[in-house]
């Protein structure tokens, strides 16, 4: 193949992020990463490419000891759990990995290990002595997520050695102030640890060059833009291994107790996967990495541009023998209803929970992720969108062109696709217009412009749709047999076209739409003419690729992500404390005791009650906002507390005098402050 920069490759050696096995996957991993790299894989294959697409769980890193710590287990039951739903979740959406491994097994560690060696004994690293947190209590280093201590900046109490999550610094574990061990509570003390280091600015000027320069009309504007502005800050020598125990062990000696740091084993990980897969198929690994026919394309999220665009290829570049990355297509970022997608927020759309609740639909979110991927910039995921675009698009326009086209030919034909006798000047401007497609979503889907390629596709639906609507065979039919019959003839190809030109991206509806048609699947190179079908060819049944997705289904939805915002703000801190004030200021508040006498909604309010209310000295008229916690039934009786000489003021046209006291929960729920026995209406609070 050749590539918009004129290169010639003769195979594609496809990654993926290997996500952390410390969670599910959700969205944005699926939009940023996935989505992408499985078009682009399946595109490839249609096109008769030879590639291997490259995916695994990365299960080393401090946040899974962390994990593991939180819920009293090991870290290896931590990843073990993942692992498996991560990797069945993929599967069901149809990921189409040639091997899905993980960096727990041996062969990643020997793999790891060896390119470590390798490093070391070339002189390619360099040793250094640094001082470090040690916890004496637990006998040993803390990574810095295990440090934590006030924040320098606002004063947080709980901050990292890493990072003050309360006001978002970036900190190094020697700025927290009275740092404590995460593990024992004690305070550690600074301690002389020797680490390898790999020698970034000693890569500086071939990164300018492979990079700046070698890449600058081919590599996205924003992946380009974060390389250049790593690269003008100037590279340091960044360490590569660290004091901990679940990783890969540093395999040599004077290093027991240290592991090699996450980002330098993950990416390794790639290659440690594409072995694994030769040991079950017996295919031949090194040409995957090893020769200068082989295209690597790493897929991505912006937060790892650095690892695989400086860091992955100096190592590469040190240990001499593998080939480097020749695109790294990264994506932006999803959000989710405008708020930024977190996981311990649990903010998100998981996949597992996705798959159970919307089965048979995986299409549905390959779509609405591919037509929203935040290619360029950031973009949001919402449940109204995700459901205009099932019911607006895929049902629609593809749904309802195949549909119809099949249905009629059923009707007219007794399923027997029919001879096209004499194509008028509109037909051939239709055959033309078709033979125009395949290239057009390949050029788009080789400079990795998936949403434009989508678009382009669901385009000869729409054309599809157009020309039946056109021609509208169903007008003519008795009287102009031949008509419809070319009609049907043209619309049927195009549905044999949408199925091979859909399959990147639509996989389980390219497989439903060959067999409606009865064809065996067809690759790329068949797209494009319109003669797929031939005259008295037998199609199968109809049935439908789409299904409405109704109100409710989306109301569950955001039913669950009101739930889960709601018990994020229940886990908010309480609010400080406010200014001091003298005795005097309180007791100018008058606050009694008085019980509800009635109860009723304010009409056209949705939060508002209209109270009357015994206060022991009068019964008045007071409107309270406690309409969506209570009932007006269920507080007639109820004694409360009445701040009684607030100013009257007029709500909704109502003259509301005084006010009840609540309490007001973090997520805003209120609740009565009652007296707890009974007590005589009248009574000051004080
Ligand atoms: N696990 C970080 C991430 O999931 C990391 C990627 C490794 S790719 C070699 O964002
Ligand atoms: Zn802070």
């Amino acid at each position: 193949m050749e590539t918009s920069s004129g290169k010639k490759f003769k195979r594609t050696t496809i990654t993926s992020a290997l996500p952390y096995a410390n969670g599910p996957i959700h969205i944005g991993h699926l939009a940023g990463v996935y989505i992408p790299a499985d078009i682009y894989a399946r595109y490839l294959r249609s096109r008769g490419e030879e590639v291997i697409f490259i995916g695994g769980s990365d299960e080393h890193g401090v946040p899974i000891t962390i994990k593991a710590r939180n819920e009293g287990t090991s870290p290896q039951q931590v990843v073990d759990k993942y692992h498996e739903i991560i990797k069945k979740s993929f599967e069901e959406l149809g990921i189409s990995f040639d091997i899905y491994s993980r960096t727990s097994l041996p062969i990643h560690h020997e793999t790891a290990s060896a390119f470590f060696r390798k490093l070391y004994e070339d002189g390619k690293l360099i040793e250094k002595v640094t001082q470090q947190y040690y916890d004496e209590k637990a006998g040993q280093f803390l990574a810095d997520r295990y440090i934590v201590g006030t924040c320098p900046h606002c004063g947080f109490e709980k901050a990292y050695g890493d990072q003050c999550e309360k006001c978002g610094t970036s900190l190094n574990a020697t700025d927290l102030i009275e740092p404590r061990s995460a593990l024992s509570g004690s305070k550690p003390v600074l301690k002389d640890t020797k680490h390898w280091f790999l020698p970034l600015d000693q890569y500086e000027a071939w990164l300018r060059e492979w990079i700046l320069e070698g890449h600058k009309d081919d590599w996205k504007t924003n992946v380009y833009g974060q390389c250049k502005s790593w690269i003008d800050l100037g590279l340091q020598p960044r360490a590569v291994t660290r004091d901990l125990e679940w990783g890969v062990k540093v395999p040599i000696e004077g290093a027991e107790g240290k592991v090699l740091y996450v980002w330098f084993d993950a990416p390794i990980g790639y290659i440690s996967a594409t072995r694994h897969w030769a040991q079950l198929t017996g295919g031949d690994w090194e040409k995957w990495w090893k020769s200068p026919d082989t295209r690597l394309i790493h897929f991505i999220g912006k937060d790892n541009i650095v690892f695989h665009c400086i860091i992955f290829p100096a190592m590469l570049k040190a240990e001499g023998s593998y080939i480097l990355p020749d695109n790294v297509p990264a994506n932006e970022f999803l959000n989710l209803e405008g708020d930024k997608i977190s996981t311990s927020r649990n903010w998100a759309v998981w996949l597992h929970e996705y798959l159970e609740d919307f089965p048979g639909k995986q299409d549905v979110l390959r779509y609405v992720l591919c037509a929203n991927a935040p290619e360029t910039k950031d973009n949001d995921f919402t449940w109204k969108d995700f459901q205009a675009r099932n019911n607006n698009e895929l049902l629609a326009i593809l749904g309802n062109f195949v549909n119809r086209t099949v249905v009629l030919t059923h009707k007219y034909f007794s399923g027997q696709v029919p001879p096209a006798t004499h194509l008028m000047p509109d037909d051939e401007a239709l055959v033309a217009e078709l033979a125009s497609f395949p290239q057009r979503i390949a050029s788009s889907i080789d400079n990795f412009r998936f949403r434009e390629a989508l678009n382009e596709m669901m385009n000869l639906a729409r054309l599809g749709n157009k020309y039946l609507t056109d021609n509208e065979p169903w007008k003519k039919w008795p009287a102009e047999t031949d008509r419809v019959a070319t009609v049907l003839n043209l619309s049927l190809q195009i549905c044999a076209n949408l199925a091979i030109l859909a399959e990147p991206f639509l996989p389980f509806t390219s497989g439903r739409l060959f067999r409606i048609l009865n064809l065996q699947p067809l690759r790329w190179a068949s797209a494009g003419n319109a003669y797929l079908l031939s005259a008295g060819h037998l199609l199968n049944q109809p049935e439908f690729l789409f299904s409405k997705i109704e109100d409710e289904q989306i109301q569950k939805q955001l039913d669950k992500l009101e739930a889960a915002r709601k018990a994020n703000l229940m886990k908010a801190p309480a609010a400080p404390a406010k200014q001091d004030i003298d005795y005097e200021a309180f007791a100018r508040m008058d606050i009694r005791i008085g019980t509800i006498l009635e109860a009723e909604k304010v009409p056209k309010t949705k939060k508002l009650l209209r109270l009357k209310v015994d206060t022991g000295i009068d019964t008045r008229t007071i409107v309270s906002g406690i309409a969506e916690y209570y009932n007006p039934e269920e507080i007639v009786g109820r004694q409360v507390c009445v701040l009684v000489n607030l100013a009257p003021r007029n709500i909704k046209g109502i003259e509301s005098r005084g006010m009840i006291l609540m309490a007001e929960d973090r997520d805003g729920t209120l609740r009565f402050v009652s007296p707890e026995a009974h007590i005589n209406n009248g009574s000051e609070v004080k």
